[in-house]
């Protein structure tokens, strides 16, 4: 009975928790009872719908970044934690060629597809199921990579139950994404080193289209109970950060979800092309051959942070293909989502997007600084407040990533006693995160309640009994894990 915790090793054989023991999985105080039940009713769905109990369960948790925004995609370290929400999968082999993805919630109608790992997801057409079908690829494209038989594609039979509000900014997409790719492993019986998993989930998730850093998923996959983790990329590498006992952190959703997948271009994407394309104008501008640049810049990480060689005004394409010499179509070929980005842009803002990435990269770095300073907690919590509330600033007006629910959600936060505040996971709706201290937080979230979200409940928005699933204080919780029966 193990949970997969530290260990270097990640998939089935010896490292398979019991489902009686959560425990490990759900970390101490955690109502159990209550997993236990979703365990229950998930595999009762499964008896309905496939007429056999599943072969196994996987785990994997949604996320809160609690700082470092849109960097990942740059090469920068973040400091995300796991929270207990999470996507649990039931799953076995089946017959008939098809992997048949079942959600334990009617609102999201059964996914049917082939089972073929090289049929490309349908992207212009999006489904909730195409999540588990980027896990179902990754594996095998995987495998492929380092020469692992995998024999003839395996049919499956899954069912799904998420507790991670979609379009939340938690990251329910990483958490479908690695719960599925560890469910696969476990049926095939893989077992595959953890950080390499960490790594080609991210892969696999760009399978829908958004050209996502590495964040989610190595957290989603890497996390301990009771630590939020530094992460680094290039190698990806997750370091525990003890934070102090004196603060929590609310988690609070606005209630405008963050489409992410489907606005990509002009949105996440555009983003992600912004930062190469002032990565590449910055190297050039600091002596770099075009040529070269064009061919070895990739994100901001590579060049040297001197914004000031960019201007504030937005560039427009004359100017950049005239800087680089060459057509920013040429440049992004073969991406498609790139040039979805170019087609859609009117102009390019690198001055404000870089100067985000590089300020941001420096505050994870002093976050984590403060975290092991001697600093008085008092201190130290002040201190770590005022780190969010720049990293909201930044984001909201330089990135542009937030929207007007967050602004006003975020400024409730802070004038209801969070020591700072700000919004978390891409943005453009989605949650925010606030730290508070322990002593005020049931008065924290009434406030909340009473000034952000009944007026939301009065207009139909959401319904009272569901409050708890929008608003919460959070733990750091533990990593991807298989079950078995
Ligand atoms: P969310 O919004 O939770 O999907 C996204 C990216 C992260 C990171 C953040 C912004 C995916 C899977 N995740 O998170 O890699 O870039 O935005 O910091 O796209
Ligand atoms: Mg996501």
């Amino acid at each position: 009975v193990v949970a997969v915790g530290g260990e270097e090793v990640l998939g089935a054989g010896e490292l398979v928790p019991a489902l009686s023991s959560l425990e490990p999985v759900y970390g101490e105080g955690s109502p159990l009872d209550e997993a236990r039940l979703r365990f229950d009713r998930l595999g009762d769905r499964f008896g309905e719908l496939y007429g056999a109990r599943p072969a196994l369960f996987a785990r994997s948790p949604g996320r809160v970044n609690l700082i470092g925004e849109h960097i990942d995609y740059e090469g920068y370290s973040v400091l995300p934690m796991a929270i207990r929400q999470d996507m649990i999968v039931a799953i076995r082999k089946a017959d008939g060629g098809q992997v048949r993805v079942a959600n334990v919630d009617d609102k999201y109608p059964t996914c049917v597809y082939p089972a073929d790992p090289n049929k490309e997801i349908d992207i212009k057409n999006h489904k909730w199921g195409h999540y588990f079908m980027c896990g179902y690829k990754g594996v095998y494209e995987y495998a492929r990579s380092k020469g692992i038989d995998m024999g003839e594609p395996v049919a499956l039979d899954v069912v799904v139950d998420g507790t991670v509000p979609q379009g939340s900014g938690l990251s329910s997409s990483a958490a479908f994404v690695c719960s599925a790719t560890i469910a696969i492993m476990g049926i095939l019986e893989k077992n595959f080193p953890k950080k390499e998993v960490a790594q080609f989930t991210c892969q696999s998730e760009r399978h829908i289209g958004t050209q996502s850093g590495g964040m989610d998923q190595a957290i989603s996959i890497m996390a301990k109970p009771g630590f939020a983790e530094l992460i680094d990329f290039n190698p990806i590498k997750a370091t525990d950060v003890q934070l102090p006992p004196g603060g929590t952190f609310v988690i609070a959703h606005c209630l405008a979800e963050s489409k992410k997948a489907e606005t990509a271009a002009t949105n996440y994407n555009n983003r992600v092309v912004e930062c190469r394309l002032a990565a590449i104008v910055l190297a050039i501008k600091l002596g770099m051959d075009t040529t070269k640049a064009l061919s070895s810049v990739t994100t901001l990480s590579d060049v040297e942070g001197l914004c000031n060689l960019l201007h504030e005004e937005p560039y427009t394409t004359e100017e950049i293909e005239k800087i680089t010499g060459e057509s920013l179509s040429s440049v992004f070929q073969g991406s498609q989502t790139s040039l979805d980005v170019l087609r859609a842009a009117k102009h390019f803002k690198l001055f404000q997007r870089a100067f985000h990435v590089y300020s941001e990269a420096r505050r994870v770095y002093t976050f984590r600084d403060t975290v092991l300073s001697k600093l008085s907690e008092e201190d130290m919590l002040k201190k770590l407040g005022d780190l969010m509330n720049d990293s909201h600033y930044s984001c909201s007006v330089l990135y542009e990533c937030s929207c007007p629910e967050l602004e006003e959600l975020v400024k409730i936060c802070r004038d209801n006693g969070a020591l700072g505040a700000r919004l978390t996971g891409a943005g453009w709706g989605g949650c925010a995160v606030a730290l508070v201290k322990e002593g005020i937080v049931p008065q924290f979230i009434l406030n909340l309640k009473e000034k952000y979200y009944k007026s939301r409940i009065d207009r139909g928005v959401i319904k009272q009994s569901d409050l708890g699933l929008y608003v919460f204080a959070s733990k750091p919780s533990s990593g991807a894990a298989i079950l078995k029966l």
